[in-house]
């Protein structure tokens, strides 16, 4: 049986947690990061909404027993300090605890690994990604080197340029890679965090939505500039992507000839490439 304080404790927190989950449920992706900028950043946000509303009854218990534990169980002004009752075990309440808890950890391990096979959630999948979404995509490498990115695009002759463009309403191959130290590719808006190695192509996929500013930064500690490693990214319309690439191709040609043969991965020294 339940005592009269576990009564009040379990109907305080019933009342709390059905006002506060719905509230969580609706409200909480308005004002998480990192929006919608893209399929996989809204995917983000509706799962970290997921996260956070089975969470909501957890933290209410915490906010209930805690609050209601200093304003009925506090010593009168004045009263000898003394030591509370002992904790005795309680099988029930054991059992409760163990069921609760594995239930919540295997479900949110179940859904939150079915949401990243879906089409990796912008994350680097490595060089043979297993989560691969259907469709075409087009390829943008992410080149990254103390201390900025580059980007090329090789299906339009590998041109390397210093800006990130892409296409709306289009599904994106990146292939980040690096040409020295550790960097990580952070594209914000996009929901894409993906590491730069050296001699990796670590892949990632992202579903570009409507034309949008991104913030690019390194998000791996790679030297004294890493705090200055970053970029404005851009997603355009189709057809403005269409003529910005072909000014790139055009803008880059004089110099296109120094370039590496384009490849996932590149090696500056050239004894390695050798070998
Ligand atoms: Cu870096």
């Amino acid at each position: 049986m339940l005592s009269s304080d576990g009564r009040r404790v379990i109907a305080a927190w019933i009342a709390l947690s059905v006002i506060a989950t719905p509230l969580v449920a609706i409200f909480f992706d308005r004002v998480i990061p990192p929006g919608n900028g893209s399929v996989q950043a809204s995917e983000q946000v509706v799962d970290n909404s997921v996260m956070m509303a089975i969470l909501t009854p957890v933290i209410c218990l915490l906010i209930v027993v805690f609050v209601y534990v200093c304003v009925t169980h506090r010593a009168p002004k004045g009263a000898p300090l003394t030591d509370g009752p002992p904790l005795r075990n309680d099988p029930t309440v054991q059992v409760y605890w163990i069921a609760i808890t594995s239930i919540t950890v295997l479900f949110l391990a179940g859904f939150g690994s079915y949401r990243l096979l879906q089409n990796g959630s912008g994350g680097g999948q490595g060089p043979s990604p297993i989560a691969v979404p259907k469709g075409p995509k087009l390829q943008v490498q992410v080149i990254a080197q103390q201390w900025q990115f580059t980007y090329r695009y090789p299906s339009y002759g590998g041109v390397e340029t210093p800006q990130l463009m892409l296409p709306s309403d289009t599904l994106i191959e990146l292939h980040v890679t690096s040409l020295d130290a550790i960097h990580s590719f952070w594209a914000y808006e996009l929901g894409v965090k993906a590491d730069a190695n050296p001699g990796v192509d670590n892949i990632a996929f992202v579903k570009t939505k409507g034309p949008l500013a991104i913030h690019v930064r390194c998000a791996e500690l790679c030297g004294l500039w890493h705090g200055y490693m970053y970029d404005i990214g851009h997603v355009i319309p189709q057809t403005q992507f269409a003529s910005w690439i072909k000014s790139q191709q055009r803008d880059f040609a004089p110099v296109a000839k120094y370039l590496p043969k384009y490849s996932t991965t590149y090696y500056p020294d050239p004894q390695r490439r050798a070998g």
